[in-house]
């Protein structure tokens, strides 16, 4: 079939010769969309395609899951695990056993030397759940380090931690079904189009069968913005003063779901105390919504039938993230819209398996919403495991963002970094990497040897990706779905679960302990530890059988039951020994870096719709590529005028940390006064934010800090530019 560009190089749609397909979940976004993978005669994966019967997506993707065919054997993928000298002189191939020898003796040597703690381990939203349980076991139970976290601390934490502040325990309450039934939808820093591509497919589709109001929390003019009815330019990090003042209205004016706060929530003197000083006449002047229109927004979401809030990092990488999930919490407790068909407070999750790594893989507690601070836990676990629980710490440990300082006083000497890339992700690049050089040891386990991490590895371990392997994500609405594996590892890379269990016998109690390959086999266990009355997180009704006929299953699903849980909360019982949920008073600091003088602009970051984080991924996939192939910068053209900034043309920004060369886009997308660059480029933004951090989840504010803009010689820029393209 031919069309498009009739007299040259007309599209042609070729058969690519798939002879089967299998499934999987999508391994990029947290949407969880159920995705088949077609292989070819000589068992090669050539294609994807959406799966029809599947809740999430019903037969849709988004243009990465549609090209993640390419990244098995795309460019820069590790073959063979790597080893080299302190110097960092060149790296050599090795065996498996002396890479994880290696390691093994030098974690031991460095915590003999320093103290268990010294060795610190940061992982990521993007392995397996069954993986990240596995990990687990051996950094808790076998090579016991308290510092051992992930980079969920840059991305989901705030809301981790809010979930926990207003309902007592973690585990977003709503699902994506609840559009059909809202009244009112509110989203805070969500950008749904680009970044939920599959998401907002849905509630355009809940949209088209009936109308509901759309507001859209943004300092940006997002194409989510665009498709809102009500757009709320908010100034960068106050939406906590927004949404005070949001609960000041609904109280003053009597709107407020006396019922419901009297019978499920706790807290109300503090909180209406604090609200009152809300008043929307001063708000205004902090946050920069007009009087009239926070009083509009918030009769709106009070008298809807049903009204449900969104966010994403836009509240959670804020000074005021945790604040700022709880201040969401409240306004839905206030409205009683917690826990029915279209209210709820549902923080859209990050990675394919941000939702995993938080139930099952004990970086900040220990497995299924275990605390270390509970003895009773720790006595579980211990017993389960066959650990003395004495082994165990008995308070969570550092952070990712508060293990990169301890690097740097000397209290840490060595990290295993999985499937992560600090280098590029992390606030203030220049501090990160003199922080890396500081290490004794380094260990970076990664699907991709090009991740700009490694350059600082003295052991290089080759991570499968993905549909390399078996086993489950969670993604946003709590439901628990299956990859299956479509062919065998790349080259001499190993599944994840394999790594850990050979490093675990490596040590004594690692040997004796049982570190099950089979990721079914370790499916059971979870099972096993997620049963109780009073657990949330059940898996127990569940298995991988299932879980693919059906599609993904929503947790919690009981031994016994027929069906997942759509809602949290329903019967208005929350996590607090209580029952109720607390209404959180939170008083308003100003503490962000803002725009002055010497740096007069707000930087803001985020993604593109064809670009993964930090692009080991897309950076190779020729469709996502070429839609953004090079670092750029959104800029208001009336402001490039007044600096005489041409479209198309290069500057260096400078913050107070250093400096990058980008290339201007003038668009009306951004203020007067901001600029947006997406976060993807290695030596880009990063190099120049800032990463203040919300005192509770330690989550960066990476959406907020400032910079000034200068000239640079062109040319020269634009050759910088062609060397940091990824080809
Ligand atoms: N295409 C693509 N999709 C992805 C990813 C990807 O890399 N690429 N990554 C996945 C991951 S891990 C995550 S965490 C999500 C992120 O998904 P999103 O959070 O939707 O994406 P971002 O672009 O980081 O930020 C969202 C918005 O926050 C706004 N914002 C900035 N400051 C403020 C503020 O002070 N207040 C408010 N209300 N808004 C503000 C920004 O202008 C931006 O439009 O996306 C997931 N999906
Ligand atoms: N300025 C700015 N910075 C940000 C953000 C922002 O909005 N602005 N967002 C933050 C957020 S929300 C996030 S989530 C982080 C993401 O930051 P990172 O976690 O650093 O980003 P990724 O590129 O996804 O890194 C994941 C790595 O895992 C590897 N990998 C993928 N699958 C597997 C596997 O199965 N096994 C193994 N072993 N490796 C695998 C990939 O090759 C990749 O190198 O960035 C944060 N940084
Ligand atoms: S929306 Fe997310 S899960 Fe769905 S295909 Fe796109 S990247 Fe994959
Ligand atoms: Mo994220």
């Amino acid at each position: 079939m031919l069309f498009g560009r009739r007299k040259k190089n007309p599209i042609v749609i070729r058969d690519k010769g798939v002879t089967e397909w299998k499934y999987a979940t999508c391994g990029y976004c947290s949407v969880g969309c159920s995705i088949e993978i077609g292989v070819n005669k000589e068992g090669t994966p050539v294609t994807t395609r959406g799966v029809g019967g599947a809740d999430v997506n019903r037969g849709k993707l988004c243009i990465k899951g549609l090209t993640e065919a390419q990244i098995f054997q795309a460019a820069g993928r590790g073959a063979e695990p790597k080893i080299r000298n302190k110097t960092f002189e060149d790296w050599q191939i090795t065996d498996w056993d002396t890479a994880l020898d290696k390691t093994a003796a030098e974690f031991k040597r460095i915590q003999e030397k320093y103290g268990r703690d010294s060795v610190a381990v940061i992982s990521t939203g993007q392995i397996m759940t069954e993986e990240f349980y596995t990990l687990g076991k051996l950094v808790r139970g076998v090579i016991g380090t308290n510092n051992y976290d992930g980079n969920t601390t840059l991305c989901m934490a705030s809301a981790v931690s809010g979930y926990k502040r207003s309902f007592g325990s973690d585990g977003p309450p709503g699902c994506y079904e609840d559009f059909e039934h809202t009244d009112c939808l509110l989203a805070f820093g969500s950008n749904l189009c680009e970044q939920h591509p599959i998401i907002y497919w849905r509630l355009k589709e809940a949209l088209e069968k009936r109308k509901f109001p759309v507001i859209v929390v943004d300092p940006r003019v997002t194409m989510f913005a665009q498709f809102a009815d009500i757009h709320l330019p908010i100034t960068p990090g106050t939406d906590l003063v927004l949404l005070n003042s949001l609960a000041h209205v609904i109280l003053k004016e009597g709107l407020a779901d006396q019922e419901y706060i009297e019978r499920c929530c706790s807290g109300y003197e503090d909180f209406a105390a604090e609200v009152e000083k809300f008043d929307p006449t001063s708000a205004a002047k902090i946050c920069g919504i007009d009087e009239d229109t926070i009083r509009h927004v918030a009769r709106l979401y009070a008298k809807a039938g049903a009204a449900m809030s969104i966010w994403t990092m836009g509240i959670n990488q804020s000074t005021h993230g945790s604040d700022g999930v709880c201040g969401i919490n409240n306004l839905n407790l206030i409205t009683g819209n917690i826990g029915k068909p279209g209210g709820t407070s549902l923080s859209i999750t990050g990675q394919c398996n941000a939702m995993g790594t938080r139930e099952w893989s004990s970086c900040s507690g220990l497995p299924g919403y275990r605390a270390l601070e509970n003895a009773e836990h720790r006595e579980e676990i211990g017993k389960f495991w066959g650990v003395d629980p004495e082994f165990f710490p008995k308070k969570r440990g550092l952070f990712q963002t508060d293990i990169f300082p301890a690097i740097e006083t000397g209290q840490i000497k060595a990290l295993w970094v999985v499937a992560t890339n600090p280098m590029t992700s992390m606030p203030n690049s220049a501090r990160i990497r003199k922080t890396m050089e500081k290490l004794e040891f380094c260990v970076v386990q990664d699907s991709y040897e090009d991740v700009e991490t490694a350059q600082y590895a003295h052991v290089y371990l080759p991570g499968s990706v993905w549909a390399e392997k078996k086993g489950c994500f969670t993604n946003t609405e709590r439901r628990v779905n299956i990859t299956t594996p479509v062919m065998a590892p790349y080259g001499n890379s190993k599944p994840d679960v394999w790594i850990f269990s050979q490093m675990a016998k490596r040590w004594e109690q690692g040997a004796k302990m049982s570190f099950p390959l089979d990721t079914a086999d370790v499916f059971d266990e979870m099972k096993q530890l997620s049963k109780g009355d009073h657990r949330i997180l059940d898996i127990s009704g569940m298995s991988h059988e299932l879980i693919e006929q059906k599609r993904g299953i929503q947790w919690p699903m009981r031994e016994g039951d027929s069906e997942g849980t759509q809602r949290l909360y329903a019967d208005g019982k929350f996590c607090y020994p209580d029952g109720k949920a607390k209404l959180m008073a939170m008083p308003w600091v100003d503490n962000n870096e803002v725009p002055d003088e010497d740096y007069p602009f707000w930087m803001n970051s985020g993604r593109v719709v064809e670009h993964f984080h930090t692009r080991t991924k897309t950076g190779k996939v020729g469709n996502c590529n070429k839609f953004s192939p090079t670092p750029y910068m959104e800029m208001n053209p009336d402001a490039a005028e007044e600096l005489g900034i041409k479209h198309m043309s290069y500057v260096r920004l400078v913050s107070r940390r250093g400096d990058a060369v980008v290339m201007v886009q003038l668009t009306h997308r951004v203020a007067f006064n901001a600029v947006f660059i997406p976060f993807h480029f290695h030596d880009c933004v990063n190099r120049l934010s800032l990463g203040l951090l919300d005192p509770y989840s330690r989550q960066p504010a990476f959406k907020q800090c400032t910079v000034r803009i200068e000239h640079v010689d062109q040319k020269e820029a634009a050759k910088l530019n062609v060397e940091m393209r990824a080809f």
